[in-house]
C-alpha cells in the first residue's frame, strides 16, 4: 500500500516485522496527547501486538495565540513530563511519531512547512516553516530527552492507519472534530506533484478549504457569514465553518439569537450570555439532540444562559440544533461521496466496497450524527458498500505505524547509503586523482613500457586545415563493433564531406578467438562493405581506428601491447596489427587496401572533431573503454627519438591508471570484485571504474551486497542477480534517465527477473546513480589533468581547447556527460573546456590522418624538390 500525505509519498508496505516503542504527539484536535506506543515482534499489529499509554496535557490558551516557539516548548516540555511520568529512559533513543492536524505541504516525511493555521489555533512565526524542525529545536532547548522525530502525519491519515489496522478495505481517513478534513488513496498517476505513476498514495485533501473560492457562497447563510467574520481566519476553512465542531455550537447561537431578537423565543428576552462568542458549544448542541434527555438538556443550556425557556421555546431550540447538526452530516456525506465516487471512478468500478476510519468529537459524542451520515452517504451512493469504522484510541496507532515503516525505511536508506558512501568521492579525493593522473602522464611520457599509463607516440604532428580531400576508407574496430566507412572529403568544404558506412557486429567468439579469426572477420567485413559500395577494384587508401593501445614507430605500425575492454584474442598482443589485417585481406584475395594510417579511438575522434573545430586538440573516449588523447609538445616526449615539428598526438591509454596500485585508496570492494572477475584482472583499474564495459557489473555487485543484507528485493538474491553482464550500463542509462517512472524502472528489472517493490526501485536508481556519478567524476579529474598539461605545457594562464568526444556512455547516459563538464571546470579552472560530440566517429578522423601522410609526404616531396 502507498500512502501520500500532504504530498508526502510513502511506500508503506507494512510487514510483520514493524516492531518497537515509539512515543506519539498528537497535536491539533481537541486535546493535546503524549502517547508510547508499544508494538510487539511477529505479533505484528493485526493481531493486537499494540500497548498505548496516554496523557492528555492543557494547553494554555495563550499558547494558542503565542509565539510559535513558545507553543513547542510547551509541547516538548509536556512530552519531557511524559517520560518522566512513565519512567521512560531519558538516555535511550527515542523514535517519534507526530500527529499534527493541520494542513502542511510535506516533501519527505519527516518534514512539513505550516500552510496555515485553523480551528483555535494561531500562533505566530510558523506559517511556512518546517513545524518537524521546529518540534525539533523545541525537544533541543528543552533538552535532557533523546527524541528521534521520525514522521509526521495529519491526524486524517493517522486514523485511516489506526483503523486500516484491523480492516484491509480502509482506504479513507474522516476527521468531523474540532475541524474536519478527510485522506483517502488516490492513484499516483493522477499525483503531478510526485514522481511514478504506479499503485496509490494516501492524500490528505484538507475538505476544511472548500468554499474559500466561492463555491459554496449559495449555500452560505447570513449565520456562516456571521461566524466566519467573528473567527480568527476570515474567508478561510468556509466548509469546516459550516460542518465542525469548532462552529456548530457557534452556529446554533447566532440562530438562536436572531429568533430571540425577532421575539421568536423567549419573548424576545436576550440575554448577555447568549450574545456572547462560545456561550452555545457543539458539546450543547449534541445535549440538546439526545435522544432522551435532549429537551431537558436544552432547557439546562438555556438556563445556564440567563433565558427562562418554554417548553417551545426548548423545542424550538433543539430543533435548530438539529437542523444546523443535519447540515453538518449532510455536508460531510455529500464530501465523502464524493470522494467514493473519485476511488470507484479511478478504479474503474462499477460497486465499491470501501471503509472510512473516522474520528472527531462530533462523529463521537453527537448521539445522532454518524447515523445520518451512513445514511446520507447510502442514499447518495447506493451501489457501494461504505462500512465506517470509528478509531477507538485515537489516531496515534496509525501515527506510530507510519513511524515504524519510516523507522525501517530510514534504517536501510541509512544501510543503503552506508554501502554508497566510498563511491562518493570529495573535492580532495578528486584533486588527488587530478595530481595522480597527472603524475602518471609525465611518467608515461618518460620511460617505455612499465608505465601505468602508456603515453604511446601516434605519429599525427597536427590537426587537419580543412585543404584534406578525396575518397579514403576508414576502418573501425571499436569497443562493441566494426565499421568501414567511405568518407570523400571536398579541400576546404568541411561541410560537403560525404560519407558511408555499414556496421558489424562483433561475435564474442570471434573477439576472443584467434587473431586468424578476428582480423578475417575483419576482412570479410571490409569485403562486404566494398561489395555493398562497388568498389571491389579500388585500392582504397585506408585508415585503421584501431581501439586498443598499440605501440607504434609510424603511422601505419601498431604493435598491440594488451587487449582491455572484451577482446582476448590470441596471438595478437605483440603483433603488428596493421601487418595481421593486410595478411587477413591477402589470404581473402578479393580486394586490396593501401592502409596508410593505424589510430586510436581517441585519435580519430579528436581528428575528425578538430575538421569542424580546428581548436580542438583532445580525444575523449567514455564509451565501452575509456581513453584520451592529446597533442603534447615533441619534446616532453622523452621517450622517442625526436622529429620534426612542434607537436604529436599522444595516446594515453589513461584506463591504466591505477594498475600500479595509485588508485587503491578509492577502489571499493564492489571494484575488487569486478576486477578479480574480468578478463584482464589487475588491468585497466580506472577503466574500470568509468567505463561502460564495468559499471554494470559494479552495479550489480552492490545490488548483491544489499540484496544479502535484506535491505533490497526482500533479500532474495536470485540466478538472475547472479549472473555476471546481465546489468548491462544500457540499463544504468535508461533507468537513471529524470524522463523513466519508477514503474519503469520495475520493468526494467523485471525484464531481468528482478521482482522488485517501489523501494526497491528507488535504491536501484540510487546505486546506478552513485556508480555512475563516480566514473563521471574520475574522468573529469583526468580530464582536468589532461588540459592543466597542456595549458602549462604552453605557459598559459589560461587555455581556451575542444575536446573531441564520443563513446555511448557520454553520448547516450542523461547525466554522465554533464558531471564530467562539471568536475573538470572546477578542477582546472584557468581551462575553458569545449566538449564537441563527434558526430560520425573516428572513422572520419581515421581517414583525414590517411589524407594528411599522404598530403605531408607529397608536400615534403614538393618542399625537397623545391629546395
Ligand atoms: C482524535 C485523534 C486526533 C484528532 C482528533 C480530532 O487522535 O489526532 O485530531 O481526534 O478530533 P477532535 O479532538 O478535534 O474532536
Ligand atoms: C565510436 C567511435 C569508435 C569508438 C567508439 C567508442 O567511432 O571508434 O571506439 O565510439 O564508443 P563505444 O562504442 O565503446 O561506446
Ligand atoms: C485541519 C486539518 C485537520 C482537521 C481535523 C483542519 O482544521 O486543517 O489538517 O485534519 O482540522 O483535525
Ligand atoms: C583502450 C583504448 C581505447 C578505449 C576506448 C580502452 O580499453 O585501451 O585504446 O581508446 O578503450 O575505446
Amino acid at each position: 500500500m502507498q500512502y501520500k500525505v500532504g504530498n508526502i509519498f510513502l511506500f508503506l508496505s507494512f510487514t510483520p516485522a514493524e516492531k518497537g516503542q515509539f512515543l506519539a504527539l498528537d497535536l491539533g484536535g481537541s486535546k493535546f496527547k503524549v502517547l508510547q506506543v508499544k508494538v510487539r515482534e511477529g505479533m505484528g499489529i493485526r493481531r493486537g501486538g499494540v500497548e498505548m499509554e496516554e496523557k492528555t496535557y492543557p494547553i494554555p490558551k495563550e499558547l494558542l495565540v503565542g509565539r510559535g516557539t513558545e507553543l513547542f516548548d510547551h509541547v516538548s516540555e509536556s512530552l519531557k513530563d511524559f517520560l518522566h511520568e512513565k519512567n521512560i529512559s531519558l538516555d535511550k533513543k527515542h523514535p517519534l511519531a507526530f500527529t499534527f492536524s493541520f494542513a502542511c505541504e510535506q516533501s519527505s516525511l519527516d518534514q512539513g512547512s505550516l500552510l496555515g493555521w485553523s480551528k483555535n489555533y494561531r500562533a505566530r512565526g510558523l506559517q511556512g516553516k518546517d513545524v518537524v524542525q521546529a518540534l525539533r529545536d523545541a525537544i533541543d532547548r528543552t533538552g535532557g530527552m533523546d527524541i528521534e522525530v521520525l514522521a509526521m502525519v495529519n491526524d486524517t491519515v493517522a486514523t485511516m492507519m489506526t483503523c486500516g489496522f484491523d480492516d484491509n478495505y480502509c482506504e479513507v481517513g474522516l476527521i468531523i472534530g474540532t475541524g474536519t478534513n478527510a485522506c483517502y488513496m488516490e492513484e499516483l498517476r493522477h499525483v503531478d506533484l510526485v514522481e511514478g505513476d504506479e499503485g496509490r498514495m494516501c492524500v490528505n485533501t484538507e475538505w476544511g478549504a472548500f468554499g474559500d473560492d466561492g463555491a459554496l457562497d449559495d449555500y452560505l447563510t447570513e449565520f456562516d457569514r456571521d461566524v466566519d467574520a467573528a473567527s480568527n481566519n476570515q474567508g478561510k476553512q468556509i466548509f469546516e465553518k459550516m460542518v465542525s465542531g469548532m462552529y456548530l455550537g457557534e452556529l446554533v447561537r447566532l440562530v438562536v439569537l436572531k429568533m430571540a431578537k425577532l421575539g421568536l423565543l423567549f419573548d424576545g428576552h436576550v440575554s448577555d450570555a447568549l450574545r456572547t462568542k462560545g456561550k452555545i458549544t457543539t458539546a450543547n448542541v449534541a445535549a440538546m439532540e439526545e435522544y432522551k434527555n435532549g429537551l431537558k438538556n436544552t432547557r439546562d443550556i438555556l438556563t445556564g444562559l440567563s433565558l427562562t425557556p418554554s417548553q417551545d421555546d426548548c423545542i424550538a431550540v433543539q430543533h435548530v440544533s438539529t437542523i444546523v447538526s443535519f447540515r453538518s452530516s449532510n455536508l460531510v456525506a455529500a464530501g465523502l461521496a464524493a470522494i467514493l465516487t473519485r476511488i470507484k471512478q479511478n478504479r474503474n468500478l462499477r460497486a465499491l466496497r470501501i471503509t472510512v476510519g473516522v474520528d472527531g468529537a462530533v462523529y463521537k459524542t453527537h448521539p445522532q450524527y454518524p447515523k445520518r451520515l451512513h445514511k446520507v452517504v447510502r442514499r447518495l451512493l447506493p451501489e457501494c458498500h461504505v462500512r465506517f469504522v470509528l478509531s477507538d484510541s485515537g489516531s496515534s496507532k496509525g501515527a506510530a505505524l507510519v513511524t515504524a515503516v519510516a523507522q525501517r525505511l530510514a534504517s536501510q536508506k541509512r544501510k543503503v547509503d552506508e554501502t554508497l558512501s566510498p563511491f562518493r568521492l570529495s573535492h580532495e579525493q578528486l584533486q588527488l586523482v587530478k595530481a595522480r593522473m597527472r603524475a602518471g602522464l609525465e611518467a608515461g611520457l618518460k620511460r617505455k613500457g612499465s608505465t601505468a599509463i602508456k603515453m604511446l607516440p601516434s605519429f599525427v604532428y597536427r590537426t587537419p586545415d580543412g585543404t584534406e580531400h578525396g575518397k579514403y576508407l576508414a576502418l573501425d574496430l571499436g569497443g562493441t563493433n566494426f565499421r568501414a566507412l567511405l568518407v570523400n572529403f571536398k579541400k576546404g568544404l568541411q561541410q560537403n564531406t560525404r560519407l558511408h558506412h555499414k556496421i558489424y557486429t562483433i561475435p564474442l567468439e570471434i573477439m576472443q578467438g584467434t587473431g586468424e579469426e578476428l582480423f578475417d572477420h575483419i576482412a570479410e567485413c571490409i569485403s562486404d562493405f566494398l561489395d555493398y559500395m562497388g568498389l571491389k577494384n579500388a585500392r582504397l587508401p585506408a585508415g585503421f581506428t584501431f581501439s586498443f593501445p598499440c605501440e607504434q614507430t609510424a603511422l601505419d605500425t601498431g604493435t598491440l601491447v594488451s587487449w582491455t575492454k572484451g577482446f582476448k584474442a590470441t596471438d595478437c598482443e605483440g603483433h603488428d596489427v596493421v601487418s595481421m589485417l593486410r595478411e587477413a585481406i591477402k589470404r581473402r584475395n578479393d580486394f586490396d587496401l593501401d592502409i596508410a594510417a593505424v589510430v586510436n579511438d581517441t585519435v580519430g575522434t579528436m581528428m575528425s572533431c578538430a575538421y569542424e573545430d580546428p581548436q580542438c586538440e583532445v580525444g575523449l573516449i567514455a564509451g565501452t573503454g575509456t581513453n584520451v588523447c592529446y597533442m603534447e609538445e615533441l619534446k616532453n616526449i622523452e621517450k622517442t627519438e625526436q622529429s620534426t615539428g612542434q607537436k604529436m598526438c599522444i595516446n594515453t591509454e589513461w584506463g591504466g591508471l591505477g594498475d600500479d596500485g595509485s588508485l587503491d585508496d578509492i577502489i571499493t570492494p564492489y571494484d575488487v570484485e569486478v576486477d578479480q572477475t574480468s578478463i584482464n584482472p589487475g588491468k585497466q583499474r580506472f577503466e574500470k571504474l568509468t567505463s561502460g564495459m564495468y559499471l554494470g557489473e559494479v552495479v550489480r555487485q552492490v545490488l548483491l551486497d544489499l540484496t544479502r543484507g535484506g535491505l533490497l528485493f526482500r533479500g532474495h538474491v536470485t540466478e538472475a542477480l547472479k549472473t555476471a553482464g546481465i546489468f548491462q550500463t544500457k540499463y544504468l542509462s535508461q533507468i537513471e534517465s529524470d524522463r523513466l517512472a519508477l514503474l519503469q524502472v520495475r520493468s526494467i528489472l523485471q525484464g531481468l527477473g528482478l521482482d522488485s517493490t517501489c523501494n526497491d526501485s528507488i535504491i536501484v536508481k540510487q546505486v546506478c546513480g552513485t556508480v555512475s556519478r563516480r566514473a563521471a567524476q574520475l574522468c573529469g579529474a583526468g580530464m582536468a589533468a589532461v588540459v592543466d598539461k597542456i595549458r602549462e605545457n604552453r605557459g598559459l594562464d589560461h587555455l581556451n581547447v575542444t575536446v573531441g568526444v564520443d563513446g555511448a556512455l557520454y553520448k547516450l547516459h542523461p547525466h554522465f556527460s554533464g558531471v564530467l563538464q562539471e568536475t573538470a571546470r572546477v578542477l582546472a579552472p584557468q581551462c575553458n573546456v569545449t566538449f564537441l560530440p563527434s558526430e560520425e566517429g573516428s572513422g572520419k578522423g581515421a581517414a583525414l590522418i590517411t589524407a594528411v601522410p599522404l598530403l605531408l609526404t607529397r608536400q615534403q616531396e614538393t618542399s625537397s624538390e623545391s629546395s
